[in-house]
């Protein structure tokens, strides 16, 4: 009979993550699907639910789950990025005896030149000469974790699964339902969780073909119904050693592990396992994903996703702003980030407002997510400066089902309601992109006075 881990065994593997995992983010390509929102920063360095950046989310999770040595992955180096993650976890995460850092890899800066990563096994390949200094200094798994998710996890269950199960690879699952399916890998799995087919975002028949009965994940018949598919959630963790011999010795051309790596090491005989999550977990990769998931944190009693747990919080840079200030406003079923201003007469409904934002007088905000600003500027400085007009919105002004990137200066009476009811629309001369119906204002755009978008 085997011996199974015991309590013991369990606390001491735990201890041990923190040596022996090295968590890896892959931060982003060329960042095309939540364009605009990337076309100033990094991918990781977005903005998200008022206080927090996209990177927060996956950082948090690996801290929580005792795994605090982090290279976040990146098609190029923001100021603001490297700005967050210094300031927000190098003090934490460096303590004397974990060794603990929070590092940004950026593809321009390997030395094996290729300017750009080629995609996500290419990003990881690109890098590898680093981690294999991390493999000789005690890590033996790779935890390998996508930079544009919304969800909570604890990761030590996924190593233990992982270890236990002597897998080369984990894929973290989850069941799907057919409209979702087509957009991720999918698997099939025999009865002890192993992978035994994975397709990647296939359509048509290759989708049926993926069909399976959920039921043996434990589902009840209703939700298995519903959820037919098993859904890879780009959550890997991997033995060192198997992610070195694929990207090199495998498949030394293949660029992306959805589509090449995973299917490739069940092709070849490696042992690639399937672990369940249970819980909220979103990919907001997208416009419109970003968009609702960042609105749904204003749902009533209880939002899918919170970023309070006392066990788990999800942690940011700390600013010490002063608390927002609300006038003789209305504000309801919204988030308010730190710092803000709201004057009176105004109403927001709906709405996710993001730190040091400056709401004006008798404004009308609806289903907006608004950034920020990076920085406050005093109405008298903006006054030295000739026909400056103030961050955030003036006085009277409209906005609804839109995104507001940081630093925008919007003028008094402007509507940006999407008056003609576009769906898609690239107008960034104006400052503005249209995506699914969601109008999107350009970081630091300037939209005068009487606009009417
Ligand atoms: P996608 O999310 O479509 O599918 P991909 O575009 O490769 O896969 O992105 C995965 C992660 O890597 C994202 O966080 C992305 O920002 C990042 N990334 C992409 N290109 C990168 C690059 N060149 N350099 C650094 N980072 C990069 C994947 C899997 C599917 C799975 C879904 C779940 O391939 O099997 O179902 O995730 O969302
Ligand atoms: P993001 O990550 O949203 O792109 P950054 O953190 O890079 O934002 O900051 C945006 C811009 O704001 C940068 O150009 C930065 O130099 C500028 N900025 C930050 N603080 C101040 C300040 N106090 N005064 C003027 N500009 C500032």
């Amino acid at each position: 009979r085997s011996k199974e881990a015991g309590p013991q065994d369990f606390d001491l593997q735990v201890q041990d993550m923190s040596k022996t995992v090295l968590g890896i983010i892959l931060g982003g390509g060329a960042g095309s699907r939540l364009y605009p929102l990337t076309k100033k920063r990094a991918k990781p360095a977005v903005p998200l639910g008022a206080n927090y950046r996209l990177i927060d989310i996956p950082v948090s999770n690996c801290i929580n789950s005792n795994v605090n040595k982090i290279y976040c992955l990146t098609q190029f180096n923001s100021a603001s990025l490297n700005r967050h993650l210094s300031q927000a976890y190098n003090a934490n995460v460096g303590g004397y005896s974990s060794r603990g850092f929070v590092e940004v890899l950026a593809a321009s800066q390997s030395p094996v030149s290729k300017a750009w990563f080629q995609g996500t096994a290419d990003a990881v390949r690109q890098y590898m000469w680093l981690f294999d200094d991390a493999v000789r200094d005690g890590i033996e798994d790779f935890l390998i974790l996508a930079g544009d998710h919304l969800y909570r996890m604890n990761y030590q269950g996924f190593v233990l699964a992982h270890r236990k199960t002597g897998a080369d690879i984990t894929v973290a699952a989850l069941p799907t339902d057919e409209k979702k399916a087509t957009a991720f890998g999918l698997m099939k799995i025999d009865g002890s969780g192993r992978i035994v087919d994975f397709a990647e975002k296939p359509s048509g028949d290759a989708l049926q073909a993926m069909r399976v009965d959920t039921t043996i994940l434990g589902l009840d018949a209703e939700r298995a119904k519903d959820e037919p598919y098993i859904a890879s959630m780009g959550i890997y963790v991997a033995k060192a050693s198997a992610i070195r011999d694929l990207l090199m010795k495998h498949y030394p051309q293949a660029n992306d592990f959805g589509s090449e790596i995973i299917p490739g090491a069940k092709d070849m005989g490696m042992h690639v396992q399937a672990y369940l999550y249970q819980g909220y977990w979103e990919d907001i990769g997208t416009v419109e994903a970003f968009y609702e998931s960042n609105l749904a944190l204003t749902d009533n009693p209880t939002p899918k996703f919170s970023f309070y747990d006392r066990d788990a919080p999800i942690y940011t840079m700390s600013r010490f702003l002063p608390p927002s200030k609300v006038q003789d406003a209305e504000v309801n079923n919204s988030v308010l980030g730190d710092g803000c201003v709201i004057r009176a007469g105004s109403t927001i409904s709906h709405s996710v407002i993001g730190l040091r934002s400056l709401i004006g007088e008798r404004c009308k905000v609806e289903d907006a997510l608004m950034m920020g600003a990076d920085y406050y500027e005093t109405l008298e400085e903006c006054a030295l400066i000739p026909g400056c007009l103030p961050m955030g919105l003036g006085a009277g002004t409209h906005v609804r089902k839109c995104i507001i990137d940081k630093n925008a200066r919007i003028g008094s009476n402007v509507r940006i309601v999407n008056q003609a009811g576009v769906r898609e629309a690239n107008r960034e001369e104006e400052g503005f992109v249209i995506k699914d119906s969601i109008v999107v204002v350009i970081k630091d755009t300037i939209i005068p006075d009487n606009t009417v978008i």
